[in-house]
């Protein structure tokens, strides 16, 4: 483990996430425009039909976090271990069907260990292997993810915080600022989003407007 819990806490509260298949403008423009609104964290994720690869896909992510960078936002790598660390990130996130999670950190060091998680088992897991964080989810319907599993409401996350898990923990899937206060009541320290910032017309007012929802209820 690499990161003090109580910052991973911070960081987690609005948790960019995007890939150039979730963009209607360019990705850079949406990226600046969302750290302005008030994201504290970004993650890489470029996944789905007609996503890039190879060359293509290393240089936008260096493009993204060159524009961290100049903000200090934490960047993180979806699922590409070797991508997060050719470049140079500051972690990676993985889910189930991925390496791991004890492989993976031996990987990257005290680089910061995200872990997409549906139960205590799974979090039991993830927590010994060395997880920074878990991803829970999908908490509401989401139609970014093909191969999302079943919605699970806020059910697992009141699971986690009654069994006291000290782990910070973000929620996922189908979230916005309206619908953000009730997964902050059980027990996540923020909000992870896709399309409710990538898709916005503003996303600065989009990310601003999470963040406020999630601050209103900051533990
Ligand atoms: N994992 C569970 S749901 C999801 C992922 C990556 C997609 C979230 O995207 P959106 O657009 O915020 O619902
Ligand atoms: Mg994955």
């Amino acid at each position: 483990m690499g990161i003090n819990t109580e910052v991973m806490r911070e960081l987690l509260r609005v948790y960019f996430i995007m890939g150039s298949v979730n963009c209607s403008q360019k990705p850079e423009d949406i990226l600046r425009s969302a750290i302005k609104g008030g994201i504290s964290l970004f993650q890489f994720r470029e996944k789905g039909a007609g996503c890039m690869h190879g060359k293509e896909k290393e240089s936008l992510a260096k493009k993204l976090q060159a524009i961290c960078k100049e903000s200090n936002i934490p960047f993180i790598v979806n699922d590409d271990i070797e991508l997060a660390i050719h470049i140079n990130a500051d972690g990676v996130h993985i889910g189930q069907e991925d390496e791991p999670a004890d492989v993976v950190r031996r990987k990257i060091g005290s680089k910061i260990l995200g872990v997409s998680v549906h139960n205590k088992i799974e979090a039991d897991a993830a927590v010994r292997q060395g997880a920074d964080y878990l991803g829970i989810g999908p908490i509401y319907p989401t139609s970014t993810k093909k191969d999302a599993k079943t919605v699970q409401g806020i059910t697992f996350l009141k699971e986690l915080k009654s069994a006291s898990l000290q782990i910070p923990v973000v929620g996922i899937g189908g979230i916005n600022s309206k619908n953000t206060p009730p997964i902050m009541d059980a027990g996540a320290d923020g909000v992870s989003v896709i399309t409710a910032i990538s898709q916005a017309d503003s996303p600065e007012k989009s990310a601003r407007e999470l963040k406020e929802a999630v601050m209103r209820k900051v533990h």
